[in-house]
């Protein structure tokens, strides 16, 4: 979030809160099958993992037609045993 904000993005944020265990329903894991936070959720793109979040505002502002495939492929990258 620190990072987000530190390139002047604006966002909603909506907490999670892990004591009620929000992070494992339904809906929650339609966005991030592994149940974690963060989550990005931008439009039709939904991006998990911190890296591949940054990493997706960090491409947005260097090579905006690569930022979706890459940061999906590092979600992939990180977990690929896990949901791919
Ligand atoms: N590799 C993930 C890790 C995210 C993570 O560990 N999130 C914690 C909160 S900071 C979490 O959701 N923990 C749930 C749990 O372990 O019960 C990322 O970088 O986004």
């Amino acid at each position: 979030m620190i990072a987000i904000k530190d390139f002047g993005l604006s966002f909603d944020y909506v907490a999670v809160n892990m004591a009620k265990g929000e992070r494992l329903t339904p809906e929650y894991l339609q966005l991030n099958p592994l149940g974690y936070v963060p989550v990005l959720v931008d439009g039709d793109t939904v991006v998990f993992e911190s890296f591949a979040i940054l990493m997706n505002f960090v491409e947005d502002k260097v090579c905006p037609d690569e930022k979706l495939a890459w940061a999906q492929c590092h979600t992939g990258k990180g977990f690929a045993g896990k949901i791919y």
